[in-house]
């Protein structure tokens, strides 16, 4: 008996393949979508979605994929979630749009309320909400300029905080979010991440710190400093976890240095990690926290929060957008945290890291190809290298996600040398096909990477 997800179209939690990948329909759309919609977009799938819900995406012809990705760490709720569907089409018939900065509306200040209450620290906390995540981590730039009257932003290697002309010079990896499209925005400065598989053996997140706030304090000056921006563990960067001490030590040097301390937990928030928010795991509290993604169950919203005095000192109408704290983002953002609070995904998430792991710490025994098994709670990831080095694999990186679609498996890759199988799963995913979703892995690994 496999479950059956209430919705208008109950979709079986199974993983099923009912024609070839992709199928004659989506073969169909992908004509259609050659002469159509620029090449400059691309995606990871060569099927065409009909539907999703829990952990399942359906295609146009019918083939069920077990989905490790979530939209990119947004379907955490799981596809379809009867309590964000039921709020969206509630909030859709009361009313769509009116613009926040025209007619204001209780959602927003709802989940403003929400996200005071939710991210690190007890000091009183203000909120501000946006459309995507770059505009999140922009806004982050903004508040901490005027708060501290600078303009240095030091952001990390490997970081990945977005696309718009701000966020790709504070993202690190050329291709292909840069590639061709500056100049970029001035005063950013990018200093070494701590990042224990490709760093000295041994080397502690104090030291990783000292390392990079030493080139912060020769090139840039400490005075300068407006903000160090951070993923608390980086999403599109790898995964990569720094090692214990790192991020306390950067957050304690902007305490000293008048800084103001930014978590992008934009991929990170939202229980993923097995906490609200990963900069807890180490009991750091930012100053500013951008969040978007796993907030609204699939709805297009981000939001910033830090201290009142910071977030209050920007002038009146200082921030804002048309369609920012949309009102039917914000239900879908109230029903989502409803029902992360209500389910435990914190606890979920745990328990997917409980299964997850030990699984991908065999297939590191078995294969001579995992350099790295990393991650926290369901944000983890294998980095692929050739055997006996540290030296990245992209290609078998892509061979084993690809044979992981074939078999019905979204996997998704990441890393800064496009190395990483990066695992994404929605919080609410049943254990059995979890377990079927590994099964499948282990095979991909076994036909690409014979064991060892
Ligand atoms: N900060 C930490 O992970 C988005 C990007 C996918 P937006 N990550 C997925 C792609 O190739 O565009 C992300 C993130 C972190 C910021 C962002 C940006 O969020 O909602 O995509 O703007």
């Amino acid at each position: 008996m496999t479950d059956l997800l209430p919705g208008p179209v109950a979709v079986a939690q199974e993983r099923r393949l009912v024609t070839e990948v992709p199928g004659p329909r989506s073969r169909e759309l992908a004509a259609r979508r050659a002469a159509a919609v620029t090449s400059a977009v691309g995606s990871v799938l060569p099927v065409y979605v009909e539907r999703a819900a829990g952990s399942v995406v359906v295609d146009v012809d019918g083939n069920s994929f077990i989905d490790l990705g979530s939209g990119i760490a947004v379907t955490s709720v799981g596809h379809a979630a009867p309590e964000v569907v039921a709020a969206v089409s509630a909030q859709a018939a009361a009313f769509t749009h009116t613009c926040f900065m025209v007619g204001p509306y209780e959602g927003y200040v709802a989940v403003a309320e929400e996200l005071d209450r939710l991210t690190p620290g007890n000091h009183e906390k203000r909120s501000a909400l946006f459309t995507s995540g770059a505009e999140a981590v922009e806004n982050a730039v903004k508040v901490a300029r005027v708060a501290t009257g600078r303009s240095a932003v030091v952001v990390f290697d490997h970081a990945y905080h977005g696309r718009t002309n701000l966020t790709m010079a504070l993202t690190a990896k050329n291709m292909p979010y840069k590639n061709g499209f500056g100049p970029f925005a001035g005063e950013v400065y990018r200093v070494p991440m701590s990042y224990p598989f490709r760093d000295e053996p041994g080397m502690t997140g104090e030291q990783a710190a000292a390392r990079a706030l030493a080139l912060v304090e020769s090139q840039i000056g400490a005075d300068n400093v407006a903000a160090v921006l951070i993923e608390p563990i980086q999403g599109e960067g790898g995964f990569v976890v720094p090692a214990p001490g790192f991020l306390p030590a950067l957050a304690d040097w902007c305490r000293r240095s008048g800084a103001v301390f930014v978590a992008d937990e934009v991929q990170t928030g939202f229980c993923r990690t097995g906490a609200w928010f990963a900069s807890e795991h180490e009991g750091v509290v930012p100053d500013l926290v951008a969040t978007a993604k796993g907030i609204a169950g699939g709805m297009p919203l981000a939001g910033l929060t830090g201290r009142a005095e910071l977030m209050d000192a920007v002038h009146t109408g200082g921030l804002g957008g048309t369609y920012g704290g949309n009102p039917v983002a914000c239900a879908a953002a109230i029903a989502s945290i409803r029902t992360m609070r209500e389910m435990d995904l914190a606890g979920a998430a745990r328990g997917i890291e409980a299964t997850m792991l030990p699984r991908l710490r065999a297939l590191q025994e078995r294969s001579g190809v995992v350099g790295d098994v990393r991650g926290r709670g369901a944000m983890l990831a294998v980095e692929l290298v050739r055997p006996g080095t540290n030296e990245p694999d992209a290609a078998l990186t892509n061979a084993i996600s690809k044979a992981c679609h074939a078999e019905g498996v979204i996997t998704l890759t990441a890393g800064t040398f496009g190395n990483v199988l990066r695992f994404l799963p929605p919080l609410v995913i049943g254990q059995d096909l979890l377990t079927e979703a590994l099964d499948v892995l282990d095979a991909a690994f076994d036909a690409h990477a014979p064991a060892r």
